[in-house]
């Protein structure tokens, strides 16, 4: 067990961490500490960068996740990541194309492996501290079980640390050494007539589809005041309330105000963020990101439109009421579920607005970092 994973800076699983421990495990690598070559791949395969400013390129590595990345436990569902969006989660400020890294068959050139690090300041408990976000993490279905997953893994940690970085945040749906937050996703209907028919949902107990459809029904349009997609022109007051209000969580990104614009300009199809302003002033901010799914088998629905709730901060509407208007402004976009895990203050709103719980649980992790478990209402990252 953990033939890997122990021999990595991680806390072992079960270890208790006192209170007011905030540090790396193992200290910086100065250059020369670091390897220069690659980790050797089994024969066969190659390293390759994917450039995503190629089309082609990006169309495969698009084409490797939608075939053979993160599915339910049910095998239903299979995340069916855009092009457009792994350019804007792979493309922040300060990316790399060697931390997009990819795995070749030597003889076809077939795309087998890659996994995905962008730069991020993340600040946990008191410090700020310069990591990467890893991501995208995917073997091909026919090379599974082979340990590639750990070649990938100290590969982009070795290019990782040559720019200087030594820790990393990462989620996952599965307990490796050593969580330090969990997070749950639930699920507000949308489409409950779809979700039911795909068996995302199930008819409760007594309940018509009839009164199942009247009882998720919205309003036509966002009802308070003021409410309305986000502009240029909104982002330095919209940035301000993000800023402030993400300084009270135990792990949260630290963004500037050009971080900002790009992970929450509204991007069709990608991202979308929703402000409330009257007389000028910005009061309230959300926004989700769009990340259908495949429906692996289905002889009439193809694909569950999903938006999965990103940053959302209000000071002055009621949550309830500014949520309620962001699970409109989905509904308009024609999305089939709203999904939210409950960190930051998600719990005020979840049951309210009528939100299911989901099953299995979304593990948070540091890299080369040690400090006291995060409580889910301290978390307030959010990856894609
Ligand atoms: C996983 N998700 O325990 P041990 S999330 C990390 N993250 O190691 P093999 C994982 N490790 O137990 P396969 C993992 N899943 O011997 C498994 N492992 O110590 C560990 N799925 O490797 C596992 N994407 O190659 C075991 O397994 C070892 O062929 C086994 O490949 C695994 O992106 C995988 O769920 C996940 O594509 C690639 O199953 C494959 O099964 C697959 O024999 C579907 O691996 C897609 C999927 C994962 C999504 C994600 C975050 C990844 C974080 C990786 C860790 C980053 C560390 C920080 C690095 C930078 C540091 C700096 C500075
Ligand atoms: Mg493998």
């Amino acid at each position: 067990e953990w033939k890997f994973w122990e021999t990595q800076p991680v806390p072992k699983l079960g270890t208790v961490i006192p209170a007011g421990t905030n540090e790396p495990i193992q200290a910086d690598k100065t250059i020369d500490e670091i390897k220069k070559e690659p980790f050797s791949l089994p024969d066969g395969f190659k390293w390759d960068d994917i450039d995503l400013n190629n089309e082609p390129e990006l169309m495969e590595l698009y084409n490797l996740l939608n075939e053979n990345y993160v599915e339910d436990d049910d095998n239903m569902f299979r995340f069916d990541y855009s092009p457009e969006f792994l350019r804007w989660a792979l493309q922040p400020k300060g990316w790399l194309k060697q931390w997009h890294t990819g795995v070749r068959v030597i003889k076809s050139g077939k795309l087998v492996g890659f996994i995905g690090a962008v730069p991020a300041n993340v600040k946990v408990y008191d410090k700020t501290v310069k990591m990467v976000e890893i991501n995208y993490l995917c073997v091909h279905k026919k090379l599974r079980d082979k340990r590639v997953a750990p070649v990938l893994i100290k590969e982009i940690t070795r290019r990782v640390n040559l720019q200087g970085i030594f820790q990393a945040c990462y989620t996952a749906g599965v307990i490796l050494p050593s969580p330090v937050a969990k997070c749950r996703y639930w699920h507000r209907s949308l489409n409950p007539k779809k979700l039911i028919e795909i068996q995302f949902s199930y008819l409760q107990r007594n309940m018509t589809m009839q009164r199942t459809i009247k009882l998720y029904r919205l309003p036509d349009k966002p009802k308070t005041p003021g409410f309305r997609k986000m502009t240029e022109a909104d982002c330095p007051q919209a940035f301000k309330l993000l800023y402030d209000y993400l300084q009270k969580f135990d792990l949260a990104p630290v963004y500037d105000e050009e971080e900002f614009k790009h992970w929450f300009l509204p991007r069709d199809n990608v991202v979308d963020s929703f402000v409330v302003e009257e007389n000028g002033v910005v009061t309230d901010f959300g926004s989700f990101y769009h990340l259908p799914s495949t429906i692996m088998h289905h002889p009439q629905y193809k694909n569950l439109k999903a938006a999965y709730s990103f940053y959302n901060v209000v000071s002055k509407t009621p949550i309830n009421d500014f949520m309620n208007d962001v699970l409109i402004a989905a509904r308009n976009l024609e999305m089939d579920v709203f999904n939210a895990l409950d960190l930051m203050d998600n719990s005020q709103f979840l049951e309210n607005l009528k939100f299911g719980i989901g099953d299995g649980n979304l593990q948070y992790y540091v890299y080369n970092w040690k400090c006291p478990n995060i409580q889910t209402n301290k978390v307030g990252l959010v990856l894609q």
